[in-house]
């Protein structure tokens, strides 16, 4: 078997926005009266706006309207917007650049599975955006992590089978997700949380390119 697509999360693992995301929730939960604090935030990595915000209001035992749920997922995201809208390279994680570069000029492809809405506004910020050969976000799936619906698209439109593809996610959600739809799934991050991932490293610098090509042709030796 030989690996084709992989397959990127975004926020935490290409960038780090949950530093924004939690800012911007931090002030709504303010302005509505709930606790929060960056213990809270780890639960909401992975996860959708609106299911970020059901959270939120289930943790400070609130209930709202329709109208002010909306109205106060949009005051979120502009106040988010605003500070992604000035993020730069510098903002990509270290060694991802270097990743992509030489993965790309290897022959893989390189597909984007995020449950973010804001992931080509991001990415385009970043100045990533011409580096994704597909980009499956927040608006291509009606079923968030640990369903595998955005995986399988981003697979399928990569031109491969799940078994043929590799998923790189920093959540609990996102491992699940791969591990649902047959991927080889790499936690980046935290060992013990991520402990279902099929392999796991602290970041892209742990993970070089060199070290993928070993674990690329250690997994290909043993499917043979
Ligand atoms: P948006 P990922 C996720 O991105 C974030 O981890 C999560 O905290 C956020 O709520 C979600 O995107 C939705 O983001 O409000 O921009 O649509 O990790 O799946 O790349
Ligand atoms: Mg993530």
């Amino acid at each position: 078997m030989k690996t084709k697509a992989l397959i990127f999360d975004l926020d935490g693992v290409i960038v780090d926005t949950a530093k924004f995301h939690f800012v911007a929730w931090q002030r709504l939960a303010k302005k509505i009266g709930v606790h929060f604090t960056e213990k809270e935030n780890e639960q909401l990595k992975g996860v959708s706006r609106v299911k970020s915000l059901e959270k939120i209001l289930k943790w400070g035992n609130k209930t709202i309207s329709d109208e002010l749920f909306h109205q106060l997922m949009d005051e979120k995201n502009k106040d988010y917007l605003n500070l992604v809208y000035a993020m730069t390279t510098d903002d990509i994680l270290p060694g991802v650049r270097a990743f992509l570069d030489a993965a790309k000029a290897d022959g893989h492809k390189i597909a984007l599975g995020s449950a973010s809405k804001n992931a080509k506004t991001i990415l385009n910020a970043v100045q990533l955006l011409d580096m994704f050969d597909v980009i499956i976000d927040g608006n291509q799936v009606t079923k968030g992590k640990p369903d595998p619906e955005g995986f399988l698209k981003a697979a399928e439109q990569s031109g491969y089978s799940p078994e043929e593809s590799f998923v790189f996610e920093d959540s609990i959600a996102g491992i699940q997700a791969a591990n649902t739809g047959g991927m080889t799934s790499i936690g980046i991050g935290d060992k013990s949380t991520l402990a279902e991932a099929d392999y796991c490293f602290k970041g892209f610098l742990e993970l070089d390119y060199a070290a993928f090509q070993t674990l690329e042709t250690k997994l290909n030796i043993n499917t043979l």
